[in-house]
């Protein structure tokens, strides 16, 4: 038997663990690490069913490639599925030039070492403008409310949980979600110490869920309206002179402008909230010690997602909680933060072929992958390469995206599984398992509320037979460089080593670590702002507490004012639009989301311990809203975009006139088979992928108009 510590890989929550194995390398136990400062003996289903996981045995072992005379996916040798990729991707770049190649960029990316690592290199190298990335299906809102705030995309304000004294939660279900863009082990535990300390929780939802039930208020709101009721607070703390500012911005007169209109009762109606309750909320923000608002999935994936997450930061400035402690503040990473680019942010560099949608990023968004797939003409996508992602399932309109891929003539996936997007690969490169893998979170450390580091080697070496995730992305990155399919791995590390230390050359030689990704990471450790390196993580096998959150606003603001700019342009201009709406006709039936404790968007339905029980894949409908009509055990749901049966299940947690389907299911042609035998519906396939928050591009998840009738 032998002990080892490990980061949970499996969601932003960074859990440390404590795992049992066999002289095998069999997980027998997998226990919370009580010794990690950060998460101290937390841990949900899912890291306990790491070891089910990682020995799934469906994950492939081997490549598989497409025979191209019957067209099966059969096992074969890594040399000839990196000699297939080479012929593929260099066929079309050549025939059809480098835009006709796309990169897509799945969420465990942003976990993963070599993701974080390979991520920005593979997308230089390539030089495509079809780039993709789970973020415009999730995030973007974030990333471009505060870039243009901040004028820092990775300015991410986060809750100063452990010592905030009021906390408004939007759209997020922290207790099953375990948080997001808010990383907190225990989160719920983390509120309960906010209650005990006389503070106060409110939760806006569109259903009474498990963090709603503990907080001290939870309110209904129709979906989408988010900006509503954000606008009302801002509107009130304007009109009633309740603004505490202290830190430097710029627009506050447009501010004043812009909110006019929106007054507590006139939002009302759209949103739902009383006004009288939103005039209440902000004279709470207002004169609560220290308060912070928080809004994520349920806000972003809308179709006003950035002006929500614009309006959540004006607010936490306008009350004096921006870089403050209690409010919300800017975590501080161990690693060097190398994603923060040093100028102003901006969006639009560059326009999508077919809907002329802006860039952001570096990225399109993926609700116009299949339109830049299917549509004839110069720089059309023809081949793909996916790293960790599942768009089949994931995407806004997947079965259209579905389609798409089957008709792409090459495509490859990273992934360890064949399932409902990699079916379609000509190639699959599976990485290692978990336990073979390193791992260091390097972006979840930018939305922390405590700043920590861990690093965890690997547990189990790897064999003859496989590649790690940074081998196979470094071979990636060579043949895409035209280097071709035997270049060694090596070379493509010595390249980002090379731009890493190009000020200090003379760092390379004294790099500690049994690996190329080791050795980056030594690099950017020292180069970082605690001075820390391998050996230093190292000598903390359960993890290095760097202490709570400390303002840092002006190290990090990069507007071109040098201020916080409270009305951007471009959020601005989208206002307009905003109020129009607000004498739209509420539809009569909109369709919204859902994630269980034991699920993990499209990927963890294959672990028999996870699945089953309440995590199932049905549709959430108000008892009024069944009985009105007529609705049986089944009920058939239609959008704009298509339609599904699905399984009913009444419950009085979710607001008439709204139902919530989870996403991540749809399995029935998926290679995973207790997935497939439990196989659910793709929520996907009623989301509509023409609908997009235009600011940042990212889908519109919530909120989806939908009928219904018994089936
Ligand atoms: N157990 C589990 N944990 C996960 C994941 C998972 O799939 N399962 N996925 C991970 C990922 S990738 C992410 S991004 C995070 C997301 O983390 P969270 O943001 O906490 O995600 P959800 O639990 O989906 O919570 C979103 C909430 O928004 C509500 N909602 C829907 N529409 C609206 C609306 O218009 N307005 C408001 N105010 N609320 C609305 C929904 O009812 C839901 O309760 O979770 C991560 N953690
Ligand atoms: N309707 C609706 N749709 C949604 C959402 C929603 O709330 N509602 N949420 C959205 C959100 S927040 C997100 S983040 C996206 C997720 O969208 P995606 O990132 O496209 O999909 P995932 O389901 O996370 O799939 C992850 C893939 O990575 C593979 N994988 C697992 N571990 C590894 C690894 O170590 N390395 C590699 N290379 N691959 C690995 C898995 O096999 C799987 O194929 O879904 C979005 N889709
Ligand atoms: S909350 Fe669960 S899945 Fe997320 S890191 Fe912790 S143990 Fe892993
Ligand atoms: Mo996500």
């Amino acid at each position: 038997m032998k002990t080892a510590l490990r980061t949970c890989p499996l969601c932003e929550t960074a859990c440390g663990l404590r795992l049992t194995l066999d002289d095998a390398g069999s997980v027998l136990r997998v226990e919370g690490d009580q010794d990690d400062p950060f998460s101290k003996g937390f841990l949900c289903p899912k890291g306990a069913a790491l070891g089910q996981l990682d020995e799934d045995p469906d994950r492939l072992s081997r490549p598989l490639v497409r025979d191209r005379a019957d067209g099966e996916l059969r096992p074969a040798s890594w040399d000839e599925a990196f000699a297939e990729v080479h012929r593929g991707l260099t066929e079309t770049m050549a025939a059809h030039g480098r835009d006709a190649v796309a990169l897509y960029f799945g969420n465990p990316t942003f976990h993963t070492m070599a993701g974080f690592l390979y991520r920005q290199p593979l997308t230089q190298v390539l030089g495509s403008r079809n780039v993709y990335s789970a973020s415009t299906i999730d995030q973007m809102p974030k990333h471009v409310a505060s870039g243009l705030m901040f004028g820092d995309a990775f300015a991410v304000a986060v809750p100063d949980l452990d010592r905030t004294d009021y906390m408004l939660i939007l759209g997020a279900n922290p207790v099953e979600s375990n948080g997001s863009l808010c990383v907190a082990p225990n989160f719920k535990g983390r509120l309960r110490a906010l209650q005990e300390r006389g503070g106060k929780v409110v939760v806006v939802d569109p259903r009474l869920t498990r963090t709603a039930e503990l907080a001290d208020e939870h309110l209904f709101i129709r979906p989408g309206t988010d900006p509503y009721l954000l606008f009302g607070i801002v509107h009130t703390l304007l009109a009633e002179s309740l603004t505490a500012l202290d830190v430097e911005v710029t627009g506050l007169d447009e501010l004043r402008t812009l909110a006019r209109d929106f007054t507590p009762e006139a939002v009302e109606r759209a949103c739902g909230v009383p006004a009288t309750t939103t005039v209440r909320l902000a004279r709470e923000l207002a004169a609560a010690p220290s308060a912070s608002v928080y809004a994520r999935i349920g806000t972003c994936t809308a179709e006003f997602g950035s002006t929500a997450q614009w309006l959540v930061d004006v607010i936490n400035a306008l009350t004096g909680n921006l870089d403050r402690p209690g409010g919300v503040m800017f975590a501080k990473t161990a690693a060097l933060e190398i994603f923060r680019s040093g100028q102003p942010f901006s969006t639009g560099a560059w326009h999508s072929r077919v809907r002329g949608l802006p860039e952001v990023l570096g990225e399109f968004p993926v609700a116009t992958m299949a339109d830049e797939i299917e549509t004839p003409g110069e720089g059309k996508i023809r081949a793909l390469i996916t790293i960790g992602g599942n768009p089949a399932l994931s995407a806004p309109g997947a079965p259209r995206l579905a389609r798409a891929l089957s008709e792409l003539d090459f495509m490859v996936c990273v992934d360890p599984y064949l399932n409902e997007t990699t079916r379609h690969a000509n190639v699959i490169l599976p990485p290692p398992r978990i336990l073979q893998s390193p791992h260091f979170d390097f972006l979840v450390q930018i939305i922390m509320v405590r700043n920590y580091a861990r690093f965890s080697p690997p547990v189990l070496p790897l064999r003859d037979d496989q590649r790690s995730e940074a081998a196979i992305l470094a071979k990636l990155l060579l043949m895409l460089a035209g280097q071709g399919p035997d270049a060694d791995p090596s070379g493509a590390e010595e390249m980002l080593l090379g731009q890493l230390l190009a000020t200090v050359p003379e760092m390379r030689a004294g790099l500690d670590g049994d690996d190329g990704t080791e050795q980056i990471l030594d690099a950017l450790l020292k180069l970082g702002s605690y001075g820390l390196s391998l050996e230093a993580m190292r000598e903390a096998p359960h993890g290095l507490d760097l202490g709570p959150l400390q303002p840092r606003l002006p190290e990090i603001l990069c507007t071109a004012s040098g201020k916080v700019d409270l009305a951007p342009t471009a959020l601005a201009a989208d206002v307009p639009r905003l109020l129009a709406r607000l004498l739209d006709p509420v539809p009569e039936m909109v369709l919204i989301g859902r994630r269980h404790l034991r699920s993990n968007n499209s990927w963890m339905h294959n672990v028999p311990s996870l699945i089953g029980g309440s995590n199932r894949c049905t549709l959430h409908v108000h008892p009024q809203d069944v009985a009105r009509l007529g609705l049986g055990d089944r009920a058939r749901v239609r959008s704009a975009a298509g339609e599904v049966e699905v399984v009913v299940e009444a419950t009085e947690t979710i607001m008439p006139g709204v139902v919530s389907l989870p996403h991540g299911w749809g399995h029935e042609d998926s290679g995973q088979a207790v997935a497939r035998k439990n196989a659910g519906v793709n929520a996907n396939a009623l989301t509509d992928e023409a609908v997009v928050d235009p600011v940042s591009g990212n889908a519109v998840f919530n909120g989806v108009p939908v009928s219904m009738l018994p089936a």
